[in-house]
């Protein structure tokens, strides 16, 4: 079992640990209120007095922000305190409009520090390893928050950045990097360059994987764990909150544990808004309680999981989050039915002879709905065969078919030839929307 970084506050009795959330949460809501217009006018909107809060059930009383307030308040009109007081700007890409413009005085900075130590610890980390950081440095949260947390902990950091694969792992085998940090999906395309390499995975020194941004299968984890001989671990966080280091699994990797001492953690009814009751899979909702810079009140976050409040045998007691399915808006909705890539994932990976690359095609023939899943397979599997070519689709389409109860069209492509991502994958072309 590994360390735990800082006892005091990730092993706090339940009732310590609701009198600080309560305490840190009133401190927070003052200052939204006296700082940020957009918290004064939902506030006051709601008839919502800032007093009124007196217990963490008073939360639900609270509005929630979305991505559209940080939109209709670019760039810093969610910022609590002077520009003069922030000391880093992060941004994250959304897919349309304006970036997400965030801030950190320098408490947050440390703060932030202090909780990318506590899960890169819980992964087994420690000042001996070799962290080699393949996220891209830059505007993503990513790799500065991993690597102020690795440096923290007194490991030895090595800030690779993104791209260029062949030299990433040319530095993995020399440096003797024992911690991967990326997306789980780049862990994957480094597995596969690794296998056509002469050398072959024995050249490198790896123990451990953190990876995280993206949703990933538990499936996904197995292959990874195979091929790159490695413990992977998965860990959450998102830009708007503070990066990564919201939350983050401990050796047991039965759920990320989500630092409740800095964040309120809500699951609720994605449609309705309603709270959901403990154990329900839900629309993640985070409140921040110790930011200054950039405090976020009942942020929605898209991520669908459900919370786990049973005690962890590693000791901590921070609740734990399952592993996301995905975002809402993630969600295809195909002739109706509900699909999440990630469960896509799932059965594909099952399949012996499908490599773990894919993509998803939606379509509209007419007005119904079609799926098209592509999938690289490896060079084993007779391209040359017709029969038994078919024979190996139809399997994939049945079961796709019995597990996601709507119909969806396997293509098999040539090894190598799906788009390769160096962050975060992108699984869905969505041909319905243009
Ligand atoms: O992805 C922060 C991060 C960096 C987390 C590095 C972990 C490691 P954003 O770019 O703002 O921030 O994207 C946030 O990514 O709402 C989730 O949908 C997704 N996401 C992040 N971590 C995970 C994960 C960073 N472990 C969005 N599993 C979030 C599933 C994840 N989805």
């Amino acid at each position: 079992m590994s360390r735990i970084w800082d006892p005091k506050n990730e092993c706090l009795g339940r009732d310590e640990l609701t009198a600080l959330q309560l305490s840190r949460l009133k401190d927070t809501l003052q200052r939204v209120y006296a700082n940020i217009p957009c918290y004064k006018d939902k506030f006051d909107t709601y008839g919502v007095q800032v007093d009124s809060v007196r217990s963490l059930d008073d939360l639900q009383k609270l509005p929630f922000t979305t991505k559209e307030d940080l939109r209709l308040n670019y760039p810093y009109g969610m910022f609590a305190v002077p520009l003069k007081d922030v000391v880093r700007i992060h941004s994250s890409s959304g897919t349309t409009g304006k970036p997400t413009v965030v801030g950190y005085t320098r408490n947050d900075l440390n703060n932030w520090t202090e909780l990318t130590a506590r899960f890169m610890t819980a992964a087994g980390v420690g000042p001996e390893d070799i962290v080699h950081i393949a996220f891209g440095y830059g505007l993503f949260t990513g790799a500065f928050g991993l690597h102020y947390g690795a440096e923290r902990i007194g490991a030895s950091v090595i800030p690779m950045s993104s791209g260029n694969t062949d030299k990433q792992i040319m530095i993995m085998q020399d440096y003797r990097s024992t911690a991967l940090v990326c997306t789980p999906s780049y862990a994957l395309t480094i597995a596969d360059r690794m296998e056509k390499s002469s050398k072959g995975i024995k050249s490198l020194s790896l123990k451990v994987g953190l990876f995280g941004a993206e949703p990933w299968s538990e499936e996904m984890r197995k292959e990874i764990e195979s091929r790159l001989d490695i413990v992977a671990t998965d860990n959450y966080g998102l830009s708007e909150v503070m990066g990564p280091g919201v939350a983050g699994e401990c050796l047991n990797r039965s759920g990320m544990h989500i630092f409740e001492d800095h964040f309120i953690p809500e699951i609720i009814d994605p449609d309705s808004g309603e709270v959901l009751p403990p154990g329900s899979i839900g629309e993640l909702v985070l409140t921040c309680i110790s930011k200054e810079a950039f405090p976020m009140i009942r942020y929605r976050t898209r991520d669908i999981t459900c919370l786990d409040y049973e005690p962890c045998a590693c000791g901590r007691t921070h609740v734990r989050m399952r592993k996301t399915m995905g975002r809402s808006d993630d969600m295809l909705i195909i002739k109706g039915v509900n699909v999440f890539p990630t469960q896509i994932e799932e059965i594909l990976f099952q399949v012996e002879g499908c490599e773990p690359h894919y993509q998803l095609i939606l379509d509209r023939d007419g007005s119904i709905d079609t799926l098209e899943v592509q999938i690289e397979v490896n060079e084993r599997i007779f391209f040359d065969e017709m029969k038994r070519q078919r024979e190996f689709v139809n399997k994939i389409e049945k079961k796709l078919a019995s597990a996601l109860g709507v119909g969806a069209t396997v293509k098999l492509v040539e090894p190598s030839s799906l788009k390769r991502h160096e962050g975060k994958a992108q699984r869905v072309i969505d041909n319905r929307k243009t």
